[in-house]
């Protein structure tokens, strides 16, 4: 397919944004939000990411647009810090991009060259991560840790949940994988799933995300068991950063 080659030509051709999704606590305030890649072609059709982050992924060219989106991140949060919302940030790390051998150089020289600052980001990281050399991984973890960066679990749930790792690792949040909440609170499987995730992200002292809240039933859940932050269609979708500022102004 021709994916790959036109995801060469869409960063310079500026088809590829940037959106941000709100996150919101019990009380609707607004906690964070993570940044997602979106990618609009010349011709006005949009590629999903769960297709072209993959082919990103298998030709090497998520670096590349890794780095971008992490500038782009820097510099969403100093527009939002100077319009009064100076919230933290989630950008999405593919474990491609975060085994490169200059990743935390790289890193270092985006935080510098924009002045964003590092403990306003949170590097969503996934399970598949830590399948392999997992003391390297942990070891980078800790140096990007000392730079202010903090991490988050994405998709919680899905994947290899090692917790003796889960320990080791400078580890700052979990994001329930949004196919819990799916399930919650009608299915017993799904909700005793949730209760277990906040119930063990209590005792060993981590924030938790949900993913993909939709019904109100959904929220008051998560209200009555603790109180996650909670990120969803209920209460933004996934916008232009332009659109985002607008709604705290709105909402402010
Ligand atoms: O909205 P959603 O369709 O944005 O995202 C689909 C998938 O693509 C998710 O698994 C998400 O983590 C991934 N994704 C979205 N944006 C980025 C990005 O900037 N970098 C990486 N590595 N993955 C992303
Ligand atoms: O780490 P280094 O020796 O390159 O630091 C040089 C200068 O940059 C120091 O003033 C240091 O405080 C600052 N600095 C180090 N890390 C960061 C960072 O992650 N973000 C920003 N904005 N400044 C940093
Ligand atoms: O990085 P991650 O896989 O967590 O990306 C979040 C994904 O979830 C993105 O594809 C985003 O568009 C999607 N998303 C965000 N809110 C909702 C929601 O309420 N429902 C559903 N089904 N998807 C959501
Ligand atoms: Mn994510
Ligand atoms: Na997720």
């Amino acid at each position: 397919l021709t994916i790959e080659r036109d995801l060469g030509q869409a960063l310079e051709n500026g088809e590829l944004q940037m959106h941000v999704q709100l996150q919101v606590d019990r009380d609707e305030r607004p906690v964070g939000a993570e940044l997602l890649m979106r990618w609009r072609r010349a011709d006005g059709t949009s590629i999903p990411p769960d297709v072209f982050i993959p082919a990103a992924e298998a030709s090497g060219l998520i670096v590349k647009l890794g780095y971008w989106a992490l500038r782009q991140a820097c510099l969403a949060w100093l527009r939002l810090s100077a319009a009064g919302h100076a919230l933290p940030l989630s950008v999405n790390v593919s474990p491609s991009q975060f085994r490169e051998p200059d990743f935390v150089a790289q890193v270092r020289t985006i935080l510098h060259e924009t002045g964003a600052p590092a403990a306003q980001l949170i590097f969503e990281v996934t399970e598949g991560l830590l399948i392999e050399n997992l003391d390297d991984t942990i070891a980078r973890m800790h140096e990007l840790a000392l730079l202010g960066i903090r991490f988050s679990i994405d998709d919680f749930g899905t994947g290899y949940s090692n917790l003796a790792y889960l320990k080791r690792m400078p580890l700052y949040e979990l994001k329930i994988d949004r196919s819990f909440i799916h399930d919650t609170p009608g299915d017993a499987n799904g909700t005793a799933i949730v209760q277990s995730i906040l119930a063990m992200a209590a005792h060993l002292g981590l924030r938790v995300v949900a993913e993909g809240v939709e019904t109100q039933d959904q929220a008051a859940f998560l209200a009555a068991h603790g109180g996650p932050g909670m990120q969803g269609y209920l209460f933004a979708r996934p916008m232009p950063l332009q659109d985002m500022l607008a709604l705290l102004e709105r909402t402010a």
